[in-house]
Parts: structure tokens; sequence; C-alpha cells
């Protein structure tokens, strides 16, 4: 009988430009290449290779890569989606590496950074010589920012800063962080360099999910810095929000990838595994778990393809966006569940990507908004009424 490849299924190959398969290809190559021979054993170790991995995926192009300018690609938002979901499909903790860099950190600075702000950072950045963080999210504050307690008080022309950041991916690796702030005009966001006096990111250790990705606290103590690192188009918490915007986007693609990864080699694995004498796949109760996976899979790819239209059309609303998040982490760590029973015993090592995508899909189904913010948000869309507060 014949069979066909779980997105193959869908027909929507049509769909995708000659240019993003190519890209989607490169991604795919680089991840076979480079993180699948080693991710089991830095899930393990709890550390990932993250500045030799930043140039390498900044010579393939993919850091920024839907920008403008700056020695970015300039990629259409479909090619930056498919990058992300081959990066996913290796290590969710890649995809976290590659969307804090270009959409959280680097977006932040191209669209709200001075002129002199983009041209120190944003080519470095782009090639993967310096690395970025995004403090948003604090000890007390994470579905809300609004709370946010971290303060900046001018002293002259100086700023000062104080407070604390939580959960910040690359923290404590990254040449730069962008940190959002309190200050007696509104939020406002600061360009912070590794090193600045006051300024700590001590690691946050003993994690279970996302091992294969670096995350920091960041403390920041009496920090002083000059006028000019202030983002000045960035004055109030919009322009936060606007980022996490691009990083939701590369999500909607990224956990239908680990999903992906998850079937396929559930699917395999269903067919080479012999159980009362006949392959796993040949039975029933089996065929009706990859079914649904395959049915939920595809209708997540087509929604992440209908978003990426608007997006390249320039008529994607953020609201929008919240539908594909909710949509792509729930079904994911629920596929990445239903793919470890399938694989018995197996599925609970490292021999199988399995558990570690479905582990790694907790962070992702809590960071960039959980999906109880996200149905917050569509409720409102749907109602009119804010039932955040
Ligand atoms: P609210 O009153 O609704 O909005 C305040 C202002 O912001 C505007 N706005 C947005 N603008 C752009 N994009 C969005 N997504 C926006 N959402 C709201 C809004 O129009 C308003 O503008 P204005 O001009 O009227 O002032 O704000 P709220 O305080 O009620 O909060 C709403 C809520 C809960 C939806 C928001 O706070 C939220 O999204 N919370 C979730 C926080 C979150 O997602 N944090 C993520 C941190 S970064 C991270 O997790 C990185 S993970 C690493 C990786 O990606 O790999
Ligand atoms: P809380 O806000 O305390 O939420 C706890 C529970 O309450 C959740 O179930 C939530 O859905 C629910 N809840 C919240 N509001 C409501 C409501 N109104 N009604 C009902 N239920 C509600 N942040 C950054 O700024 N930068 C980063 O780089 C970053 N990287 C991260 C990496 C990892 C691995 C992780 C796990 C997190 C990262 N985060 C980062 C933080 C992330 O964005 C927050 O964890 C997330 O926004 C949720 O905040 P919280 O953990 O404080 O949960």
């Amino acid at each position: 009988p014949s069979t066909l490849p779980v997105l193959d299924y869908f027909g929507v190959d049509g769909r995708i430009d000659d240019e993003s398969r190519a890209l989607r290809e490169a991604v795919r190559t680089y991840v076979d290449r480079r993180v699948r021979p080693h991710v089991a054993g830095w899930y393990e170790k709890g550390s990932l290779p993250v500045r030799d991995l930043a140039r390498e995926l900044g010579s393939l192009g993919v850091l920024g890569m839907h920008l403008q300018g700056y020695g970015c690609a300039g990629t259409s938002a479909l090619a930056y989606g498919l990058a992300c979901f081959e990066l996913e499909a290796g290590d969710s903790g890649l995809r976290s590496l590659v969307s804090v860099q270009g959409s959280l950190a680097m977006y932040a600075i191209h669209r709200y950074g001075s002129q002199a702000q983009r041209e120190q950072w944003l080519p470095a950045m782009a090639s993967g010589t310096a690395i970025g963080c995004f403090g948003l999210t604090e000890p007390d504050f994470g579905s809300d920012p609004s709370g946010m307690r971290t303060r900046a008080r001018r002293d002259g022309s100086d700023w000062i800063l104080d407070g604390t950041k939580m959960w910040i991916t690359n923290g404590s690796v990254a040449d730069v962080a962008v940190v959002w702030a309190r200050t007696d005009e509104g939020i406002r966001g600061f360009l912070v360099p590794a090193g600045t006096p006051g300024f700590a990111a001590p690691e946050i250790t003993r994690k279970l999910s996302l091992r294969a990705s670096v995350t920091a606290e960041l403390v920041l103590d009496g920090v002083r810095l000059p006028a000019d690192a202030m983002l000045p188009g960035a004055t109030s918490l919009s322009a936060p929000l606007s980022c996490l915007n691009e990083a939701r986007f590369g999500i909607v693609f990224g956990a239908l990838g680990a999903a992906h990864d998850c079937l396929s080699t559930t699917i395999a694995y269903a067919g080479s595994r012999e159980i009362f004498d006949r392959p796993l796949a040949a039975y029933q109760a089996t065929q009706l778990k990859l079914a649904d996976m395959t049915l939920e899979l595809g209708k997540g790819f087509l929604l992440a393809l209908q978003l990426a239209a608007l997006k390249d059309a320039g008529t994607l609303d953020h609201r929008q966006i919240s539908l594909g998040k909710l949509n792509s982490t729930r079904e994911a760590i629920a596929i990445a569940r239903e793919c470890r029973t399938i694989l018995g015993a197996a599925g609970i090592t490292l021999d199988y990507p399995v558990l570690r995508h479905a582990s790694n899909l907790e962070s992702v189904l809590t960071y960039e908004g959980t999906s109880e913010v996200h149905q917050l948000i569509i409720g409102q869309t749907v109602t009119g009424h804010a039932a955040f507060r």
C-alpha cells in the first residue's frame, strides 16, 4: 500500500513559493547535520553551545531573517515560519534561540531603535557574532507585564535602572539585553550591554523543560546607562507587546515542527514494532490515534499558512496570531503526549525525540502568552469584554 508523508497528504506544497521551499530545505539540512546528532546529549547535560550555533545560524541567514537591511535577509513571513518549523523539529530550544534573537531583541532594535543603535547592533546580531536577549517578564509579573516593577529614573542625562527580570532566554550569554522598565513617562525599552556595572545575569538551572536552551535571571542594581541607551521609538507597553507578535508568529509554525517530528518518528516506529505478531501500525487502535494526529497537524498547518499569507499581505492582526499560538501549542503537546504512548517504554528515553519535545512544549505552552491568556484575547475579541482583570 502507498503511504503519504503527513503534510503532503494536505497538498499544501503548492502554496509554498520556490524561495521559501529552498530556505526550508537549507534549514532542514542544517538541523539534520548539526543538531539531530547532538541534541539528546545537549538536552541531557542541560547546555547548548549558543555562541557556535548563533554564528552558524547567522551564516545560514535565519537571524532576523524577516527584517529588512542591516545584514538581515528580508525574507517573507512564510519563509520565516517554515524556518521556525524546521528548527523546532530539531528542538524548541534551537527555535527559541532564533526567536529571541530575531523576533524579540533584533525586532525591538529595528523597529524602535535609533539609527546609531541599529547600526551598532543589528549587523552583528544578524551574523550571530553578537547575541541579544529580551527582558519583559519579572518574578511577580509574567502574564501581566503592565505591573512591572523594574524602574528607570533619570540622573542628569543618564538613566539608572533597578529591578529583576525572570526566565530570560539567552540572558547569561547575551552581549546586549533589551530591558523594559517603568519611567515617569510610561514603559520604555533600554539597551543594556553585558558587563555594565550593577548588571548580572545568573543562569536558571534545574529545568525539566527546554533544557537545550539557556534561561537566566537579569538583575539590575543601580545600572547607570547613558541617555542614548533608551529606544527612542518605544513609548508604551504596546512596544514590547508588538515584539511578542513576531515571536508568537514563529511559534505558530515552530510548535507544529516539533509535533511533525513526533508524528513522523511514531509512524516509522509503529511500522517496524511487532506486537502480537503484527506491526503496531496495523492495529485499528493505533491507526485511530495516527489519523486524528495527522488531521490536527494538517489543520494547524493550514491555519499557519493562512496567518503567514495575512502577514505577508500586511494585514495580520495580533489577535489572529493568538488563534495560531493557542492552537499550535495545544495540539502539538497533545500530539507529543499521544505519540509517547505509541512508543511505549522506548518513548520515555532520549533515544527518541518524543518526550523531549513534549517536555519542551510545556514551556512553549507557557511562554509568549500562556494558553489561558490567548483564550482570553480570543474571548475579548469575540465578546467585546476584557476578562483579564
Ligand atoms: P492592553 O490594555 O490590552 O494593551 C496595552 C496596549 O498595548 C496594545 N496591545 C498590543 N499591541 C501590539 N501587539 C499586541 N499583541 C498587543 N496587545 C495589546 C493595546 O492596544 C494597548 O495599546 P494602547 O495604545 O491602547 O495603549 O494591555 P493589558 O495590560 O490589559 O494586557 C493584555 C495582555 C494580557 C494580552 C498582555 O499583557 C499579554 O499579552 N500578556 C502576556 C505576556 C507575554 O506574552 N509575555 C511574553 C514575554 S517574552 C517571552 O515569553 C519569550 S519566550 C522565548 C521564546 O520566544 O522562545
Ligand atoms: P503567571 O502569569 O503567574 O500565570 C500562572 C497561571 O495563571 C497560568 O496558567 C496563566 O495562564 C494563568 N493566568 C494568568 N492570568 C490569568 C487570568 N487573567 N485568568 C485566568 N488565569 C490566568 N520572558 C521574557 O520576558 N523573555 C524571555 O526570553 C522569556 N523566556 C522564557 C523561557 C522559558 C523556558 C520560560 C518557561 C519562560 C520564559 N519567559 C520569558 C517568561 C514567560 O513569558 C512567562 O513565563 C509567561 O508569560 C507566563 O508568566 P508566569 O510564568 O509568571 O505565569
